[in-house]
């Protein structure tokens, strides 16, 4: 009930409704209406309401409803199924319960807080309540599992292409999976999959972006190397703006993978935004650590490296710093 009077708030937003035309759509009593009003009010909606005009609203709060994240993101189907929680060891292992347990491709995992949030490698990521994007999308594709690097490298395209729209400034793309605004790490994205020896089960991509913490606010660990949006803007932004913006533009290039076969779009984005390409990069491997030129991004989405041998190699992932760049030493 709340969410259908919430619907006709939205679709009103500039004009009063009255009591009795909501009583009316939805079919309830005005005393029913203003009760859920009052319940809306409690949420952090700010509605004005004025006798003999009725309601309006006025603004929206910075939660992220699952219901109403649904009604918005305008996708296919990246999105269409929303889950949502207060707080979460990490929406990654969440998403993979929910995959292995059958849920449908597209359905996305969000949550306030991760109190176990995953980077790569048993690395932590800190995901401070309401204060970031913390999601994760479960998708399905019939690919080869040796291409599961091409998801990252369509997500880390997805994520700086949205960002860009909404910042107006310049984001890059750490390979493979880093994204930076003034040198500092902003999103970070963690891929992890379920495959068979030559077929896929699902893919887990997660996604951790700081939006509203100021500089202050981030722990000692990572204050120096990590920035969020609202650093970047020097105001608040939306959080549900920036997901329905995010997960826009990544079904658009999924969908491109998945149904023409054509990653070219999210490689260009991934060369375009690249801030490791043309530059010395350091790689650290299970067994080796390698100084050498960054080349290219390959199709399937490694790195071509060219070492100071002459060697030309490919790296498919590690630890990679650029020079000048966050962890560079
Ligand atoms: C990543 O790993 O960058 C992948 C992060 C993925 C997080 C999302 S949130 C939703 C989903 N659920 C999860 O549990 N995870 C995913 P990696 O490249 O290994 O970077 C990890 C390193 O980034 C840490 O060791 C810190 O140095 C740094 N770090 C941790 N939290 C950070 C933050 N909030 N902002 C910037 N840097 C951070």
């Amino acid at each position: 009930m709340k969410k259908q009077i919430l619907r006709a708030l939205k679709n009103n937003k500039e004009n009063f409704i009255s009591g009795e035309e909501l009583s009316h759509q939805i079919g309830v009593t005005r005393t029913a209406v203003w009760k859920h009003i009052k319940g809306l009010k409690e949420d952090g909606y700010e509605i004005e309401s004025i006798s003999r005009k009725g309601y309006r609203l006025l603004k929206e709060p910075d939660i992220l409803d699952a219901d109403i994240l649904e009604i918005e993101i305008k996708n296919r189907y990246i999105g269409n199924k929303v889950i949502h929680f207060d707080q979460v060891e990490s929406t990654n292992t969440v998403a993979k319960r929910m995959a292995s347990e059958g849920a449908e491709e597209g359905t996305v995992v969000i949550a306030e807080e991760q109190i176990g949030g995953r980077g790569r490698l048993g690395r932590n990521w800190i995901s401070p309540k309401k204060k970031g994007i913390w999601m994760s999308i479960i998708l399905r594709p019939l690919i080869d599992p040796m291409e599961a690097a091409k998801i990252t490298q369509i997500a880390a395209a997805a994520v700086a292409n949205g960002l860009m729209n909404i910042t107006h400034k310049f984001v890059g793309i750490k390979w493979p999976n880093d994204i930076i605004i003034n040198n500092k790490k902003v999103c970070g994205i963690l891929t992890e999959m379920s495959a068979e020896l030559n077929c896929m089960n699902y893919i887990i991509v997660g996604i951790g972006m700081n939006v509203n913490m100021t500089n202050k606010e981030f722990p000692e660990e990572i204050e120096s190397i990590a920035t969020s949006i609202r650093e970047c803007i020097g105001k608040e932004v939306s959080r549900k703006e920036i997901i329905k913006e995010v997960l826009h533009s990544f079904e658009e290039l999924y969908l491109d993978f998945i149904q023409n076969k054509n990653i070219q779009k999210s490689l260009d984005l991934c060369k375009d935004y690249s801030v490791t390409l043309g530059k010395e990069v350091k790689i650290k491997s299970q067994h080796e650590e390698i100084i050498a030129y960054a080349m290219d991004i390959s199709e399937d989405g490694q790195l071509i490296i060219k070492k100071s041998t002459g060697e030309i190699k490919k790296v498919l992932s590690g630890e990679v710093s650029v020079r000048g760049i966050t962890d560079y030493v």
